[in-house]
């Protein structure tokens, strides 16, 4: 119990570099086959301009997933050639000053691993491609993909703790 504030202290040094990042998925994990709402949030502009769209692609494995509506912006959906939904647009506006989250829901396949979901900002006169997804064991780069990792069925806990 004693090390609990050390690691609280870690981890709110880091939080304005988190909380900027980006764009997030939270939660970033979920079991596989487990329905989960994920909030896909946008932190920050393009370099101070504002956002106008955001591109969300769902990746080949989810069969199916639902996009929240959200005041203010319209929401438009892409199928695939299968009639799969495979990626959602939100146009709206948002200030550089403020954060959004876009939310999804959608169905976790049933095998574990990475699931990316490739996010393209737009901003006014600018864009920002955040699609990068990382080789096994490399580093981040600088627009990574947002990510959700599926952890098998009794997994949770331990990824957790
Ligand atoms: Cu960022």
């Amino acid at each position: 119990m004693s090390m609990k504030p050390i690691v609280l202290a870690a981890g709110l040094a880091t939080l304005p570099g988190l909380a900027f990042a980006h764009v997030a998925a939270t939660p970033n994990t979920t079991t596989a086959g487990a329905y989960t709402a994920v909030a896909f949030r946008v932190g920050h502009g393009c370099d101070g301009k504002a956002t106008t769209q955001l591109r969300l692609e769902v990746p080949a494995a989810i069969a199916q997933a639902r996009p929240r509506a959200l005041p203010g912006w319209k929401l438009t959906i892409e199928k695939d050639a299968a009639g799969r939904l495979s990626a959602m647009v939100w146009r709206g506006k948002l200030p550089d000053e403020r954060f959004e989250s876009f939310e999804v829901l959608f169905k976790a396949p049933d095998q574990s691993g990475p699931l990316f979901f490739p996010a393209i900002q737009t901003c006014v006169g600018a864009e920002q491609q955040w699609i990068e997804v990382p080789a096994d064991g490399s580093p981040a780069g600088s627009h990574p993909a947002p990510v959700v990792t599926v952890v098998p069925v009794g997994g949770a806990a331990a990824a957790h703790h």
